[in-house]
C-alpha cells in the first residue's frame, strides 16, 4: 500500500477520498477561527504523502532543462523571512452543490476545502533574485512536487512569470505554518504559497522550480483545473482551449447554521456566521444576506479580516457575522449570502449558469435552509 505510511488525521475531518487523502472540516469549525488549525486544515493530496528526511532535502532551481542552483533546506532558510497571512482554497471548493445542480466528475467538497493560514518562509523573488532572469525572455515558472505517480511523474504546476518575480505577489518557499514547522499533510519541508491563486498551484514538498517559455506540462496544469461554458461536456471538452485557473473568483460561504438545522430566534433575529474571500489580493468589502430570495437584503455587521493586508493584497480571508431579523412566525427560512469585492465583483445567483463539466469555480450564492425551533 503505497499509502501506508501517510499521516494520522483529526477524526473531525470528513474524508472526501481516502487514498490518495482528502478531507475537509466541519463548516462550523472552520469559522471558529481566523487562523485554521493545522490539524483542522483540508487536505487535498493527489497522491500519497512523501517521506523526507531533512538532511538530504534539496531543491533544485533550472532554467529550462540547465540546473542553475541546488538549495538546501538551511540554504532556504538563510534568505530573509517573510511571513504572509493568506487563504488556500481549493478550485473544487464547494463543488457538491454545482454537482446537485447536474452531476459532473469531481471529489464532493462542501464548503471546507478552504483554510486560513500565517506562512513563513523565503520569498521565491529573493531566490530567483539570484539568477539575473530577465521576464522578458521568459513566461512561467514551474513547480514540481517530490510525490510521484507510478509512471514517476511528479504533481506540478505553474504560474506566470510577472507574478513570480513581483515582490508584492507575496509568493513564498515556505517552511511554516501559524508558525510551526509545516505539517507532512501540508507540504513539509518547504511548500510554495501563491496568494489568491488556486490551491492547485500552491505545490506542495516543492523539488523543483524550472524558469520556462512553456506552462508546466503536469494533468493538473493542462488538463485539468480549468473553466468551460456549461454546454461543454466531456465528448466535446478541449482542454487545450481554456486557460489555466490561477487568480480565484469571489466567494462566500455560509457555515453556521449548516443546512437542515434547528435554530433560535434571538431577540427576533438568527445568528449567522461564514466567510467570504477573492482571489488575486481583492480586500472583501461586503457580505448581502437575503431571507427573502432577494427581496431584502441585510449587509453582515462584523468582518474579521487581516489589519496589516495592504491595497490589493488582502489574501486572507474574512470572517463575518450576520444578525438578521426573522418573523417568528416562520417555521423554515432559506439565507442566501453574497460577498463583494474591492473591484465591485459578485457572486453570481445560481450554479445552474456557471456549471462545468469538473466543477470547478463554484462560486455562486450559497443557499442554506433552516427550521425555526418553537
Ligand atoms: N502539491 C503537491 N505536491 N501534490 C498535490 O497533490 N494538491 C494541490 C495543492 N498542491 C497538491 C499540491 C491542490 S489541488 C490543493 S487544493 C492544495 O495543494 C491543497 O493543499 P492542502 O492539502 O495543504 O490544503
Ligand atoms: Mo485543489
Amino acid at each position: 500500500d503505497p499509502y501506508a505510511n501517510d499521516p494520522k488525521r483529526h477524526k473531525a475531518l470528513k474524508v472526501n477520498g481516502p487514498k490518495p487523502f482528502c478531507g475537509e472540516p466541519p463548516a462550523p469549525m472552520l469559522v471558529e477561527s481566523f487562523y485554521t488549525p493545522l490539524d483542522l486544515f483540508y487536505v487535498r493530496n493527489h497522491l500519497p504523502v512523501p517521506e523526507v528526511d531533512i538532511k538530504n532535502y534539496e531543491l533544485e532551481i533550472a532554467i529550462e532543462d540547465d540546473t542553475k542552483k541546488i538549495l538546501n533546506f538551511e540554504a532556504i532558510k538563510k534568505y530573509p523571512k517573510y511571513s504572509v497571512t493568506t487563504a488556500l482554497m481549493c478550485g473544487g471548493n464547494r463543488r457538491s452543490e454545482m454537482h446537485a445542480v447536474k452531476p459532473l466528475k469531481g471529489l464532493s467538497w462542501s464548503v471546507g476545502a478552504v483554510g486560513n493560514a500565517t506562512w513563513s518562509g523565503a520569498r521565491l523573488c529573493d531566490v530567483l533574485a539570484d539568477l539575473n532572469i530577465n521576464e522578458d525572455d521568459w513566461n512561467h515558472v514551474q513547480f514540481e512536487g517530490l510525490d510521484l505517480d507510478p509512471a514517476g511523474v511528479p504533481y506540478g504546476a505553474s504560474i506566470p512569470i510577472n507574478r513570480a518575480l513581483n515582490p508584492r505577489a507575496d509568493i513564498l518557499l515556505a517552511y511554516e505554518m501559524n508558525g510551526e514547522t509545516i505539517p507532512r499533510d501540508h507540504g513539509y519541508p518547504i511548500r510554495v504559497i501563491v496568494p489568491g491563486v488556486v490551491g492547485a498551484r500552491n505545490v506542495k514538498w516543492l523539488a523543483k522550480i524550472v524558469i520556462s517559455k512553456e506552462e508546466s506540462l503536469s494533468q493538473f496544469q493542462r488538463g485539468d483545473y480549468k473553466g468551460f461554458s456549461p454546454s461543454v461536456d466531456w465528448d466535446t471538452v478541449d482542454f487545450s482551449k481554456s486557460p489555466a485557473i490561477q487568480d480565484m473568483p469571489v466567494i462566500s460561504a455560509i457555515c453556521n447554521p449548516v443546512p437542515g438545522e434547528q435554530i433560535n430566534i434571538v431577540d427576533g433575529k438568527i445568528c449567522v456566521k461564514g466567510y467570504a474571500w477573492s482571489g488575486g489580493g481583492n480586500k472583501i468589502i461586503r457580505v448581502d444576506l437575503t431571507i427573502d430570495q432577494g427581496k431584502t437584503w441585510h449587509v453582515a455587521e462584523h468582518m474579521i479580516q487581516d489589519k496589516n493586508a495592504k491595497d490589493g493584497r488582502h489574501w486572507a480571508w474574512t470572517l463575518w457575522t450576520a444578525n438578521i431579523p426573522v418573523d417568528s412566525k416562520l417555521n423554515e427560512v432559506e439565507i442566501w449570502a453574497k460577498a463583494v469585492d474591492a473591484s465591485y465583483n459578485v457572486q453570481p445567483e445560481n450554479f445552474e449558469n456557471i456549471w462545468n463539466l469538473r466543477g470547478l469555480l463554484c462560486n455562486a450564492y450559497h443557499k442554506v435552509k433552516v427550521q425555526i425551533k418553537k
